[in-house]
């Protein structure tokens, strides 16, 4: 089988779940770093111009999104488990909100001017004023919106008030004595927060919270090795994408395999993958798209956050 290769960047939140998961499952695999802005062109030729951080990859199959990267973990290796039995929905809608409402405060919290002067305390002038233009239009055409910060700090006491107490009950995970996708996903946005002097302050109250972070942060990040971009992408070229198991999935949309269409993801970062529909279920859209130097790749997101459009 072929390595997995994480597509990240150390300072992402969503890069720091992606790694915990890889670290989760006791994985090798392979990192690349790709730029903090636009342009990625070694990561946009693997995934047809979705540009969000962090991707997968595993020889010429690309998966976009945190939640498409931990349900093809857990289909490589089912234990231990991100969706434990009998908890399956409570798990993926515990991290779906902690992936968008916990995120959404995190981001308005590190946002603050004070705090985008503490993380860019030793960087240039020019890159910082890139990193804010590039991040500006990551919301174009997007329905995603920045949180108010006064809103975001208001409401900090009720998300964290209720992770400490429910914590406080002997269960050292937030669905029982074993961590799963709804830790992962809740621990990325507050790590973020921890790591800004600035605001790091605001987790001092929850003295239960900052214990189970330090569980999370002690789960790793397995084994990653360093690997160029243009090395990744020669892996793509040089793979066949995996056949999926047929189905019979029929969507409520009407979307058939075979049929071009475009895929974008409707909150932020919407710029469009085109191709093939080849196969998708309840969760995943797998498109096929032929791109120069990356040959034939398949493509996967989540079927949820994302919009198909048929062309
Ligand atoms: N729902 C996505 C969200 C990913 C996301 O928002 N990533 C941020 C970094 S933490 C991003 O892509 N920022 C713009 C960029 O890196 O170009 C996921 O779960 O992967």
């Amino acid at each position: 089988m072929n390595r997995f290769v994480l597509h990240h960047y150390p300072q992402s939140p969503f890069a720091e779940k992606g790694r915990l998961l890889l670290g989760f499952k006791g994985f090798e695999w392979d990192s690349v770093t790709i730029p903090v802005v636009m342009p990625k062109p070694d990561l946009t030729a693997l995934t047809g111009g979705y540009r969000r951080t962090p991707v997968l990859q595993c020889g010429a199959d690309i998966y976009c999104d945190t939640a498409m990267i931990a349900r093809r973990l857990e289909r490589e290796s089912a234990v231990p488990a991100l969706f434990p039995a009998g908890r399956e929905a409570a798990a993926a809608a515990l991290a779906q909100f902690a992936d968008q409402v916990l995120f959404q405060h995190a981001v308005a919290l590190n946002f603050q001017p004070d705090s985008l002067a503490a993380r860019f305390a030793n960087v240039p002038q020019d890159v910082v004023r890139a990193f804010i233009d590039d991040r500006k239009s990551l919301f174009g055409g997007g329905n995603g919106n920045r949180l108010d910060v006064g809103v975001a700090l208001s409401q900090w006491p009720t998300l964290l008030g209720r992770i400490e107490t429910q914590l406080g009950h002997g269960d050292a995970y937030l669905l029982g004595d074993r961590p799963c996708i709804a830790d992962l996903a809740h621990y990325h946005p507050l790590w973020f927060v921890a790591n800004n002097v600035h605001v790091a302050a605001t987790l001092a109250p929850y003295p239960r919270v900052r214990a189970w972070m330090a569980r999370i942060a002690a789960i790793g990040h397995g084994k990653p090795r360093p690997i160029e971009s243009g090395a990744a992408v020669e892996i793509a070229r040089d793979a066949t994408p995996e056949v999926p198991a047929a189905n019979n999935f029929v969507g409520a949309n009407g979307f058939t395999a075979g049929q071009e269409i475009s895929i974008a993801a409707t909150d932020y970062g919407v710029d469009p993958v085109v191709g093939t529909l080849v196969w998708h279920d309840a969760e995943e859209i797998v498109l096929r798209r032929e791109d120069p130097r990356a040959g034939v790749v398949h493509v996967h997101f989540p079927r949820m956050g994302f919009r198909l459009t048929a062309i």
